[in-house]
This record gives structure tokens, C-alpha cells and sequence, in this order.
């Protein structure tokens, strides 16, 4: 039995959707990234830091969704979703799965100041346009490094797909993703793939983001 803990909308979806994709099923363990039970004992015995995802699978437990991936990928060399040491691809695979984490740290420090401060009146006016203008170049980068390929390695789908392109589904709480047209054309197809369907569907409500964006502060 593979069990995922997860919050719907949060990073552990990159695993959900991975599952699906190599047509694994799951039990879906769900938390509230609101109301503590990630620091719960129990729960800080699978995953040190409290942090979904945390994936039970052949009897260990394993944190960080790209090792997950990877691991994923690795059991299961059929599904040919992530290339090998030493195949061409190899390298950019491991660019992008670091880089999906670049990206994603400063969508994490968005959320923190914008929706997790208990005294909104802290968020800093001058740090959330830094962080947001160094989202809006990584998503400038990413979508040159797509430049005219449906999927970001040229031998189409693959992890890489479902580490970076979740960032897709969340970053444009706060930056208006028009502006990237390869991005919006990429995410649509990553959206029409059953597999992302069928994992967005299982997910649950998400209470994470109260609102499609979060602008910056006039002040
Ligand atoms: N690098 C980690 C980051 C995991 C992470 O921070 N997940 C967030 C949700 S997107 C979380 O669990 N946050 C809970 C918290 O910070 O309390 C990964 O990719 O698995």
C-alpha cells in the first residue's frame, strides 16, 4: 500500500499527479497546512521538518517531492519519466528539478508574507515586490527553457512535468501569467492530461490561497 500525505494545492500534489501518471493508486492521508497537525509528533516522525509531501511506500517513508519523484521514476524505469545517468536529457532533468524549488521557495515566501503573518500589518511592501519580480524572472526562464517544446525535455513528458509545472498552478496567485504565453499554452496541455485530472479531482478542497490573486500592497 502506498500512502501519500498531503494538502490539497500544496507541493504534494507533484506526487499525487506522478501517481497517476504511472497509474499507481494511493491512500490520501489530508492536512490543513492551518490548523497545526502538521507539527503533530506522529506526524513530524515522517516528515522532520512538517512538510508535506511525505509518501509510505515498501515500507520506509520518504520526504522532499523531488526525491519522491525520482525514487518514483527509478521503480519504476517503464514508464520512462525521468532519463537515466547519462542519457542526453539527464542533465536538464536535474536542472529543472532543482529549479521547480527555486521557484517554489519564493511562491512559499509569497504565501508566508501575503496569507500566514498573524499580524498582516508586518508583510513588508519592499520584500513582496522583490520576491515577486524574482518569481516573475523565473517564470521568464522557465518559459525559455520550454522555448518551442510541449513539454520541458525534448522527449516530452516526464517528472520534470510534474515538479515544475505544479509551480504553474500556483504561481499566478501573484503574477499574472498573460505574459507568458509559452506558459499559459504549456499549462492548458498539462491540464488536459488525465492523469492531472484525475489527481486534481481526488485532492479535496484546497484552504490555502482565499482568493484567484493576491496583488501587491499600494502602500
Ligand atoms: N522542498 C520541499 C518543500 C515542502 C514544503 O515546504 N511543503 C509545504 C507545502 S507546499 C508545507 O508542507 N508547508 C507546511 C509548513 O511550512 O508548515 C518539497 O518539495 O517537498
Amino acid at each position: 500500500m502506498i500512502r501519500l500525505h498531503h494538502v490539497p494545492f500544496s507541493r504534494s500534489f507533484r506526487v499525487l499527479w506522478l501517481l497517476e501518471e504511472l497509474g499507481l493508486d494511493c491512500e490520501l492521508i489530508r492536512y490543513s497546512i492551518r490548523d497545526g497537525s502538521l507539527r503533530d509528533p506522529a506526524y513530524l516522525a515522517k516528515s522532520p521538518a512538517g512538510r508535506v509531501p511525505a509518501l509510505e511506500i515498501d515500507g520506509e517513508v520518504i520526504f522532499e517531492s523531488a526525491a519522491i519523484l525520482q525514487i518514483l521514476c527509478e521503480r519504476h524505469p517503464q514508464a520512462g519519466l525521468a532519463p537515466a545517468p547519462g542519457a542526453p536529457d539527464r542533465a536538464r532533468f536535474l536542472e529543472i528539478i532543482g529549479f521547480a524549488e527555486t521557484m517554489a521557495s519564493l511562491i512559499e515566501n509569497l504565501n508566508m508574507q501575503h496569507l500566514f503573518l498573524r499580524d498582516p500589518s508586518q508583510a513588508s511592501p519592499v520584500v513582496l515586490k522583490l520576491i515577486t519580480a524574482r518569481l516573475r524572472s523565473t517564470l521568464g526562464a522557465m518559459e525559455t527553457l520550454l522555448g518551442d517544446q510541449d513539454y520541458l525535455l525534448p522527449s516530452g513528458f516526464s517528472a520534470a512535468d510534474a515538479m515544475m509545472g505544479f509551480n504553474l498552478f500556483a504561481a499566478p496567485y501573484y503574477v499574472d501569467l498573460s505574459r507568458f504565453p509559452g506558459l499559459e499554452a504549456y499549462r492548458a496541455r498539462l491540464e488536459a492530461r488525465e492523469a492531472y485530472k484525475t489527481a486534481r479531482a481526488r485532492e479535496g478542497e484546497q484552504d490555502i490561497y482565499p482568493r484567484d490573486f493576491l496583488p501587491l500592497p499600494e502602500r
